[in-house]
């Protein structure tokens, strides 16, 4: 082989440093100039629900182009099976029995987001942010809990779950209850109205729009511009008008010239509600639906897209986790994290980046307050599928179902006893995580 001369391996050195220069993402964001965050957050939207997870009759062309553009995540999980523990854990970057916040509020309930929580849009307050929450809260409707009273400046939307009406549903703008009862199938619309002037207005300065959308959580409804336009029926309707929201919205991204300064993140809260049957979801392949650990509970659907930072068109199996958008996010802001108690979230934008992974570590899945499975690499180990309910306990000694994930991701052949030492010790990671939060940690 021939060797270099001097003047070549300049030449050739040179070359390689730009190209990899070009190739590799660029630096994390300079502190004076930090990327917009959009995180577009569906409820009760399953796994197999949109067009490019496989659905052969929902039709979601612009969220399929988002996929397109950026990354799509193939094995990204909610920390919870119902909306408010989601929620809990998405802002915080902690799992959901950290913040006391394990079950779903209802219009009685009296508590919410503890005021002692460090929201994202609070620690992005530290850098100058802009914040808005639009769409469905659900973590506490008292004064003292709302948006606005965690690290939002504004808010739009309705502050508890959508099939909760007594004694009627509020639209809320910031404090003030601007419509009861709300107009359900008016929603998407006014809420896609309220970012992209969100957008707008805020172009010149670094933001943060949370967009807890209240679709596809019954009951369903959609105004005559979505009506009987799906192949899927009403189900069909509200999830394509999701998709008409992140068509507007990313395009007023573009039309602001914010392509390469905002990181966009598409996801569910949890999985579909199959009891209601065609006006609940799908899990596509997967086990279970909402209320479950089982894979159809929690795995959800995510997409991340940011032009010129994030390589197009990559499909990712990497294990991520809700908690990882807040440590992602507060990561790119330059925002340190909180030190002063447990955070689980990473900074996955290495996988989204598709230059690194996450590290493995076992993951935790509650429902309710109970803690009901476990994954770690393939493995994932079930002890309770579905809360008994409240007030009611779990059965004492639960026999322990093992599934490995990869070769079985429907769940559906128990291989605990060829595998007795993957069930000791991922019971064993389950038995020191609650040591560990017993002690703080
Ligand atoms: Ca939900």
């Amino acid at each position: 082989m021939r060797r270099l001369c001097g003047k070549e391996y300049l030449l050739t050195f040179c070359t390689v440093t730009i190209l990899s220069f070009l190739y590799l993402p660029q630096p994390i964001a300079e502190a004076d100039h930090p990327p917009n965050f959009v995180i577009l957050f569906a409820d009760d939207l399953g796994y197999g629900d949109l067009s490019c997870y496989g659905h052969p009759t929902i039709h979601t062309p612009n969220i399929d182009r988002m996929a397109d553009e950026g990354v799509r995540l193939t094995q990204f999980y909610s920390s919870a099976t119902v909306c408010t523990p989601s929620r809990a854990s998405l802002l915080t970057g902690r799992y959901q029995i950290r913040t006391g916040l394990t079950r779903v509020l209802f219009p009685h309930t009296k508590y919410g987001m503890p005021v002692e929580e460090i929201t994202l849009a609070e620690a992005l307050k530290t850098k100058n942010y802009a914040t808005i929450c639009i769409g469905k809260w659900h973590l506490g409707h008292l004064p003292r809990y709302r948006p606005t009273r965690h690290g939002f400046d504004e808010f739009f939307g309705i502050l508890i779950a959508n099939n909760f009406v007594p004694p009627g549903l509020g639209l809320y703008r910031n404090n003030e209850e601007i419509e009861q009862p709300v107009d359900q199938g008016a929603l998407i619309e006014s809420y896609t109205e309220e970012a992209i002037k969100f957008i707008t207005n805020n172009k010149d300065q670094p933001f943060f729009l949370y967009l807890p959308y209240t679709q596809v959580h019954i009951p369903l409804q959609v105004n005559e511009k979505f009506a009987g336009k799906s192949r899927r029926g009403l189900y069909g309707d509200v999830a394509e008008s999701i998709d008409w929201s992140m068509r507007e919205i990313l395009r007023q991204i573009g039309r602001c010239g914010l392509d390469e300064q905002t990181l966009v993140i598409f996801t569910s809260d949890n999985g579909p509600w199959l009891s209601e049957k065609e006006n609940g979801g799908s899990a596509g392949l997967l086990r279970g639906g909402k209320f479950e650990v089982w894979e159809g509970g929690i795995r959800m659907p995510f997409i991340a897209r940011w032009p010129g930072r994030i390589p197009p068109g990559r499909v990712s199996r990497d294990v991520c986790i809700m908690m990882d958008i807040f440590t992602t996010c507060l990561t790119l802001a330059g925002v340190p994290l909180p030190d002063d108690r447990p955070i689980d979230g990473k900074n996955i934008m290495p996988v989204l980046d598709g230059i690194g992974t996450r590290p493995v570590e076992p993951l935790f899945f509650y429902t309710g307050n109970i803690l009901g499975a476990v994954r770690r690499g393939p493995w994932k180990l079930v002890l309770h599928e579905r809360s008994p309910g409240r007030g009611k306990k779990p059965p004492a000694n639960p026999q322990p179902r093992l599934f490995n994930l990869l070769t079985d991701p429907s769940e559906r052949f128990d291989v605990a006893r060829q595998h007795p030492e993957i069930v000791n010790l991922l019971q064993q990671d389950m038995s020191n995580f609650i040591e560990g939060l017993q002690k703080g940690k």
